[in-house]
């Protein structure tokens, strides 16, 4: 089994912790060169997007649907999913969350040509979709009990890019001091979000060589 993936892709990201965290035998491999414009990749990937899981009976995309797939895939493996029905609820809700709320404002921002008003609207969006995370985090360390969860998967690398995005504007995303600001640092002391989010790191590093 092989996932596609791109090192600083969030959604990407989410999938590699869950791989890492149960310790599957996947393999992790770049896109065709010129993935934008590659029939062959639009085969694999109906949307055009990464990541996509090269499963034996056939690609799966959408990151989210693909971290439930590996959940119910490798049973056991050390589940990402908490016991309590209630929090499993919750867990969803903060993928959710950061795909409807926290992904979508900082993927216009990150485009260049995006107006004025389009991007002071994405940033208000995004400032909501943060601190709305407050009230649905626990934290310090991990999103919703004491150990990683689909939430981690999703919400760690999300902030990860809210950071980059910030240091980009020249602006505070997120408030110092506060539960999300804490949850963005120590989340990493976990081995495989922090694993992760130092390929992030260093993906980014290495775009910025060759731009
Ligand atoms: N909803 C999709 C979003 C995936 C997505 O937007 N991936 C980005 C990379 S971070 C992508 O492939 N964008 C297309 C492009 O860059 O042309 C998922 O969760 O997998």
């Amino acid at each position: 089994m092989d996932l596609i993936s791109l090192p600083v892709s969030p959604f990407a990201a989410r999938v590699r912790i869950a791989i890492y965290a149960k310790g599957l035998p996947i393999d992790l491999i770049p896109p065709p060169a010129n993935w934008r414009d590659s029939s062959h990749f639009r085969d694999l990937s109906p949307t055009g997007r990464i990541p996509v899981l090269l499963d034996d009976r056939g690609p799966i995309w959408e990151s989210a649907v693909v971290l439930e797939y590996l959940e119910e895939r490798f049973p056991d493996a050390p589940s990402l999913m908490p016991i309590d029905a209630f929090d499993r609820a919750m867990a969803r809700l903060i993928v959710r969350h950061v795909d409807l709320y926290l992904m979508p404002p900082m993927v216009l921002l990150a485009q260049p040509r995006s107006d004025a008003a389009s991007a002071r609207r994405a940033v208000e969006e995004l400032l909501t979709g943060i601190t709305m995370l407050d009230d649905l985090v626990k934290g310090p360390r991990y999103a919703l009990c004491e150990r990683l969860t689909i939430a981690d998967c999703a919400l760690a690398p999300a902030l990860f890019a809210a950071r980059v995005t910030a240091e980009r504007l020249d602006m505070d995303l997120i408030e110092p001091g506060s539960i999300i600001d804490t949850y963005a640092r120590l989340s990493r002391e976990d081995p495989s979000v922090g694993r992760v989010i130092d390929e992030m790191e260093q993906g980014l590093r290495h775009l910025v060589q060759v731009s």
